[in-house]
């Protein structure tokens, strides 16, 4: 079958809905990978190999700190059996151990980059002094320690750590610089929600990556890479292809993340069932929401109970939405174009369902009851809100010009000064055709509307990356409670790590008003 062939395969809706953005699709492009048959839907093996759990690191209480030792480090992975992949990890090969803290205690992390160039490592989700955020203004060089150090005040949820490096975010990430973080708090202590890590509380970073033909991890520098950012056909969960997990409990708990640089995932379960959503980014939403799927882009997590009680395997499978439309990464475009445009199927697109995780009940248990309320969350109020700032995301020609309100990212140049501690609406607007997952550094926002509309389940807890599609506009309610620095910036930015590292990223400073 030729690629042509499959695009009578492509569904319907979302050929109608690039019908009014062919035009976009006549740039005729190179495609890197493109000849490879996609491995996900050849769907090689069911669950083969034991998901890794990463290792908890509690750290170790010292004076009134709780502190941990980071070691970051250059290792080495199979993606393929047999065939070594350098990678970066921390305290490990590849990725890091799940560091767990608690609501209201101080912690502080010895992060030394063992690697030869320099490094970052952000605590994405965190509210925390700018000097300890871990944005590219906290390089740590080659050799070096940093040291920073902050009050954990986050809700209970689950938060990762990683690469930030200016211009570097995305080989650094794809290499296996990012981990996560859990913060547990007396709220979620009252609940009976499972949290025995590793047994019935999962992790699970969800990554996708590319091979070459040798086997070797591959890392495209190309224009397509930075334009649709970089996407694979192989899914890994903790750094497992295949994976299963033996599960020991009637209700398990995952904690979603999307790790990967850029694919976006509808993520469901086999056979039609549903999952109950409990939290969204930063926290606990105020009651489970049953739901069949869920979408997740780089940067977003969520986590879901399942019931296994009747003892039944399933899979947690999940299809890669379009996260464009019409450009040079969409599928099916010579439906459209009679075959003129020239371009062909890009075979990291993947419209059919593929498994992310096999899940294996050990045996059949009864029921657990769910709790009906979970958090407390303050009324959604935009009137409080004293100003709005927009923002409007766009990636210009051919992607030549990633930017905010017309501005590529520019380490010198602060493009907001926030007032502490005063209520903004900040408008997310869409200039582009492709979907971008928006980043605001140390805050948890609630989301107000969605070009007027209501957000979904998912989006009614605090969230600090969020989902702009083309043409859309997202009103976000957000305040600043404390950490001024007039110098020293956040970043707010486009999760595709690709997009962050073309420029689509800015910088704010909170200031006293
Ligand atoms: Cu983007």
């Amino acid at each position: 079958m030729d690629q042509w062939a499959n695009a009578s395969g492509i569904n319907r809706r979302a050929l109608l809905r690039r019908a009014g953005t062919a035009a976009a699709g006549l740039m005729a492009l190179p495609l890197s990978a493109c000849e490879a048959r996609n491995s996900l839907l050849n769907a090689d093996g069911a669950g083969a190999n034991p998901l890794a759990i990463p290792e908890l690191d509690q750290g170790i209480v010292e004076q009134g700190e709780r502190v941990f030792r980071l070691s970051i480090s250059a290792g080495r992975k199979e993606f393929a059996p047999g065939v070594v992949s350098p990678t970066i990890g921390v305290n490990a090969p590849y990725l890091g151990p799940t560091l767990e803290m608690r609501r209201g205690e101080r912690v502080r992390l010895h992060v030394d980059n063992g690697l030869d160039e320099g490094a970052t490592v952000h605590w994405h989700g965190f509210e925390l002094p700018a000097a300890a955020d871990g944005g590219p203004h906290q390089l740590i060089r080659p050799g070096a320690r940093w040291s920073p150090s902050f009050e954990v005040r986050q809700r209970t949820s689950l938060y990762w750590y990683h690469s930030h490096l200016h211009r570097g975010t995305g080989p650094q990430v794809y290499a296996g610089l990012a981990a996560p973080i859990y913060v547990r708090d007396d709220e979620e202590d009252a609940l009976d929600l499972p949290s025995e890590y590793g047994v019935d509380d999962i992790p699970l970073i969800v990554q996708d990556r590319l091979l070459d033909n040798s086997g070797k991890l591959l890392y495209p520098h190309n224009m397509h890479a930075q334009m649709m950012g970089v996407r694979g056909d192989r899914i890994y969960v903790n750094g497992t292809h295949n994976a299963v997990f033996d599960a020991r409990t009637g209700l398990l708990r995952l904690r979603i993340l999307n790790g990967s640089n850029a694919r976006f995932y509808d993520f469901s379960l086999s056979r039609g069932q549903t999952m109950q959503i409990i939290a969204s980014d930063g926290g606990l939403l105020e009651r489970p929401h049953a739901v069949r799927s869920l979408r997740l882009a780089p940067g977003e997590r969520t986590q879901i109970l399942i019931d296994l009680s009747e003892g039944r395997p399933l899979s947690l499978v999940a299809t890669s939405p379009d996260n464009s439309m019409g450009m040079m990464g969409g599928d099916g475009g010579g439906m459209m174009g009679g075959g003129m445009m020239g371009r062909r199927r890009d075979d990291t697109e993947m419209d059919e369902p593929f498994r992310v995780l096999d899940i294996r009940p050990s045996r059949s248990s009864p029921r657990s009851n769910l709790p009906l309320h979970l958090a407390a969350l303050p009324a959604l109020d935009p009137s409080l809100a004293v100003r709005t700032r927009r923002f409007v995301l766009d990636m210009g020609m051919m992607g030549g010009g990633m930017s905010i309100n017309g501005a590529s990212m520019d380490m010198n140049v602060i493009n907001e000064r926030v007032p502490v501690g005063q209520w903004e609406i900040w408008e997310i607007a869409n200039a582009s055709m492709m979907a971008h997952p928006f980043h605001i550094h140390n805050a948890q926002f609630r989301v107000i509307d969605r070009n007027g509309r209501t957000p979904p389940p998912l989006e009614t807890g605090y969230k600090d990356t969020i989902i702009v599609d083309p043409r859309e506009q997202v009103r976000l309610l957000l305040r600043f409670e404390e950490h001024t620095d007039p110098d020293l910036p956040y970043m707010y930015h486009c999760h595709i790590l690709e997009h962050e590292d073309a420029g689509m990223m800015g910088q704010f400073v909170v200031v006293n008003s």
